[in-house]
């Protein structure tokens, strides 16, 4: 395996090949398979353009050519940063085509997060669109260069602007690839790409995904979501996340032959129209969205759409209310599935024969039934059936280990390989989940993951600022948002004169503290260690108080 991961024990390995788990595909023969199989058929849909799988193949194949004369190779990790653009899927096969591995950011992420992930992988080149909304990714990637993260080579989506080192996607499209590409060989027990973790540490960790690990995941959500090459799905979350990647995702809908059709945001305008327009059957979301697309069609800007395509609504990435949930299948007239997953690998449905009740107060139960769950105290002593406890997994698609990250390792994971998720959960006699809350130091921003370190070791860097604690603060809409509390040095820096600072550091938007108090100590733990659940607990009291009559 790929120096600074960790490989599944042979045994685990052996196990999970026996089952039929995983199958010793990699990424480049999927692609072919299904573009055998489903040639004519629609594989993506993006405004004017689509593409069938044949299409589809030859453009890989065209890329994967132009980026092996650009000078990418085998083994080489390129930071891809595309926003719902088919180019997502042609770079993504192209690069499994020729064998380097892409390395997936969000479109939000800004110079900060992706230099740090351009040099902590050594990549080759960056994909980037030109100008996404209203940013110039250009002059973000020039930023990342002149920051010292290289990478060499950055591939533009649009107009590359002419900077030297700069090529548009456009021009690197050659003549096919001929088979066996080099990727064909890439080995399917080992990494084919990363994916970021939603983190609680200063840095945010790489997560290492094999073809095999991962491509199990794909085939069983696929199999679970009933998807069929009569799927049309709609990509409104951003495509490089986990949860429309592979929950079933757009690659689960290519599994099947299916349609993946891409919306460039998630609000209800947009896709409820795409919706009706593509006569889609199934799409996923995060709980804010899903709260405005039902307000939005209970009487509000979407009310007359058609939508009787519509057979499931995925809800996921963080918890979604009981009572919105209740919501969906009178308001929408599909299902309701609600997904808990991770990007480290676990991930939970619920079931489309589950009873309703199920459906709206759990989070479904794991794909597999090799995914092991453990739910502990406090002592890693198993708590009481059915009684709230962390959460620790393993199985055949969740990771050993983060990219060479082996002191965080040590702590994230237990010696015989269960990863600590940080959820506290419920298991329920059915083997469903209830997530009951977290343990871990990230505020879940609507779906958006925010790891309180990072954050605070930006505002830390402010030379006014001697300490910094960032924690969640219940929001109606959004679940949680963030509150900083800073103890000044001397005086106070000016509240939006600190968050332009850490705007100009590279953070991306969703990051930037929603609320800044500034305070003259913090409250401490027994050992003296701030205590951040006393700090929530005073901007809960704080919002309450000011909320009241
Ligand atoms: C998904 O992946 P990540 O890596 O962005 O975030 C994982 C974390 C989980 O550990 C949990 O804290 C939270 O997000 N979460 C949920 C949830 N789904 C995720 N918390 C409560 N209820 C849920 N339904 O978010 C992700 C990956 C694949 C599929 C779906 C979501």
């Amino acid at each position: 395996m790929l120096a600074g991961c960790t490989p599944w024990p042979a045994e685990a390995a052996a196990r999970y090949r026996a089952a039929g788990y995983w199958t010793g595909e990699n990424f480049d023969a999927f692609l072919r398979d299904r573009t055998r199989r489903f040639a004519t058929r629609t594989a993506v849909v993006e405004g004017e353009r689509r593409w069938t799988y044949a299409e589809l193949d030859e453009r890989v194949s065209r890329l994967a050519a132009g980026l092996l004369r650009l000078g990418i190779a085998p083994g080489d990790r390129v930071v891809v940063q595309l926003p719902n653009i088919p180019e997502v899927l042609e770079v993504a096969f192209a690069l499994f085509r020729i064998g380097a591995l892409p390395v997936y950011a969000l479109p939000a992420h800004r110079h900060g997060e992706i230099g740090h992930l351009c040099a902590a992988t050594a990549a080759a080149a960056l994909v980037i669109p030109d100008v996404h909304a209203g940013f110039d990714h250009r002059a973000m990637a020039a930023r990342v260069r002149a920051q010292g993260d290289g990478p060499a080579h950055v591939l533009v989506a649009g107009d590359s602007g002419g900077e030297e080192g700069f090529t548009a996607l456009a021009d690197l499209r050659d003549a096919p690839l001929t088979h066996p590409a080099p990727g064909a060989a890439a080995d399917p027990d080992d990494v084919a790409f990363f994916q970021l973790s939603g983190g609680t540490t200063g840095l945010p960790k790489l997560i290492p995904r094999t073809h095999d690990d991962y491509l199990y995941s794909v085939r069983a959500s696929a199999e679970i979501c009933r998807l069929s090459p009569e799927t049309v799905y709609l990509a409104a979350l951003p495509m490089t996340h986990n949860f429309p990647m592979s929950s079933p995702g757009f690659l689960g809908v290519l599994h099947a032959g299916g349609t993946v059709v891409l919306a460039p945001d998630p609000s209800p305008d947009t896709c409820l129209a795409l919706i009706e327009t593509e006569r889609v059957t199934m799409t996923a979301v995060v709980p804010p969205v899903a709260l405005l697309w039902l307000d939005a069609v209970d009487g509000g800007s979407q009310a007359g759409r058609d939508l009787t395509s519509l057979e499931v609504l995925q809800v996921g990435g963080a918890k979604f209310g009981e009572q919105a949930a209740r919501r969906v299948r009178p308001t929408l007239g599909c299902a309701l599935q609600q997904v808990f997953g991770m990007a480290e690998g676990l991930v939970n449905y619920t079931r489309l024969d589950d009873d309703e009740e199920t459906v709206v107060t759990t989070q479904g139960r794991p794909i597999s039934p090799d995914d092991e769950i453990r739910v502990l105290d406090d002592a890693d002593r198993p708590v009481a059936p059915g009684e709230p406890g962390h959460l620790l997994t393993r199985g055949p698609y969740t990771i050993r280990g983060y990219y060479n990250a082996p002191e965080h390792n040590a702590t994230a994971f237990t010696a015989d390989g269960f990863y600590r998720t940080g959820d506290v959960v419920r298991l329920l006699p059915g083997g469903h989940l209830v997530v009951e809350g977290r343990a871990k130091d990230q505020i879940n921003r609507g779906g958006e993951k925010i790891a309180a370190e990072e954050v605070e070791n930006h505002i830390l860097a402010h030379p006014d600022v001697h300490d910094a604690a960032v924690v969640a603060v219940p929001d109606a809409f959004l679940g949680e948002r963030t509150c900083a509390y800073v103890i000044p040095r001397g005086t106070p820096p000016g509240r939006s004169q600190l968050l332009r600072f850490l705007r100009e550091r590279g953070l991306a938007a969703y990051k930037i503290p929603d609320r800044v108090e500034f305070v003259e100590r913090f409250p401490a733990t027994g050992v003296g260690k701030t205590s951040r659940r006393e700090l929530r607990q005073a901007i809960t009291a704080e919002l309450r108080r000011t909320a009241a009559p």
